[in-house]
């Protein structure tokens, strides 16, 4: 690592398969900023059991998610890349800052709010948002890219880190969300009022890192849109081609207005084609790269991870522990 680069941490939770959403809302930004940036990622898989889960199955779903972020170009060689469960400082430091969060705060958490209702709520789920601040202030990252849905996440984890500062000095910087200005939230191909999301019964409702060319043009064809038409970006009148031209302008690099000047009087089943296309363009070679890795290497990646990890979080959770009080007598 080196010293004068800012570092950067984000997490992605290995609940089923990764989307498009996820794909262009945070991962296309996560491999970007390996370039310049000390960059951490990490498959939250202490995140993801806050729902009823399968442990046989979730084992595997957990490799899957790695390998599926690896295909997407997150180099384990450039990032520190590891699962959450491995490094036990992420705990440590929730407990402490959970001692330091108002319970009002969490009661208005609109993402605890909306799983409560479908999944059941349990202490973990309700203490999510610590957990993540607790995961991006230990490594003291500086930035954090993710979707839209993140955001109030993003803020309470700002408020904790200047609640710690202001109680036992200045240990954390202010991190800062980094959320692209299209595709923040991609949504749901069967109702675009609703949020892109693995965890949806509909599988219809997302298109999957991993799934087929037919698939990918099948589920973008029956994608609910309009009965007016004409192409044009408008959340209000026209969300589900509103949603469409930012997919198309993430896959394609050409602008919203662009693609409007080119697909305004297509129709939509010419655009509906155009915007698979582009989609099945972009996620062929993550497909390929997905099938050449080997579990074994990868799980050997992922344990050479943490260990990385763990040497580096227990050399910033040993400041904290000073600070606190909390050091070895
Ligand atoms: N629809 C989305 N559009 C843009 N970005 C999104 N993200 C999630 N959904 C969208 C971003 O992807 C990153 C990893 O997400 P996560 O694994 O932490 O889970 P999540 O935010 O709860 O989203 P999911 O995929 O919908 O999972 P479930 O169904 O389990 O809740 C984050 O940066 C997130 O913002």
């Amino acid at each position: 690592m080196s010293e004068d680069r800012q570092t950067v941490f984000s997490g992605l939770q290995p609940t089923g398969n990764v989307h498009i959403g996820n794909y262009l809302g945070a991962l296309v930004n996560w491999v970007k900023l390996q370039d310049n940036y000390d960059t951490i990622y990490c498959v939250v898989d202490l995140h993801a059991i806050t729902v009823n889960y399968d442990p046989a199955e979730y084992q595997k779903e957990r490799l899957e998610a790695a390998k599926v972020l690896i295909a997407t170009g997150i180099d384990p060689n450039r990032s520190l890349f590891y699962f959450q469960s491995q490094v036990p400082q992420h705990a440590e430091l929730s407990w402490i800052l959970g001692t330091m969060t108002p319970t009002g705060v969490l009661n208005r958490m609109t993402q605890f709010k909306e799983k409560a209702e479908s999944a059941g709520s349990n202490l973990g789920l309700y203490s999510y948002p610590v957990l993540m601040a607790a995961d991006i202030l230990l490594y003291r990252a500086n930035l954090v890219p993710v979707g839209d849905d993140q955001r109030q996440h993003l803020e309470m984890t700002r408020d904790l880190a200047e609640r710690f500062n202001n109680r036992f000095g200045e240990v954390f910087p202010i991190p800062e969300a980094l959320i692209p200005e299209k595709t923040a939230r991609v949504m749901s191909l069967t109702d675009p009022t609703a949020k892109m999301s693995k965890s949806a019964p509909n599988e219809k409702s997302r298109v999957l890192i991993l799934d087929s060319p037919d698939v990918i043009r099948k589920k973008i064809k029956s994608a609910v849109t309009d009965s007016e038409p004409t192409v044009r970006y408008d959340w209000d009148e026209k969300p589900g081609i509103s949603n469409l031209l930012e997919i198309m302008s993430g896959c394609t690099d050409r602008s919203v207005d662009d693609l409007v000047s080119e697909y305004a009087d297509s129709g939509y089943g010419v655009f509906k084609e155009a915007v698979a296309e582009a989609v099945v363009t972009k996620l062929a070679p993550i497909r390929s790269a997905y099938q050449q890795l080997d579990d074994r290497e990868v799980a050997r990646l992922m344990q050479k991870g943490a260990l990385d990890a763990r040497t580096r979080a227990e050399g910033f959770a040993q400041e904290i522990r000073k600070v606190t009080g909390l050091s070895a007598p």
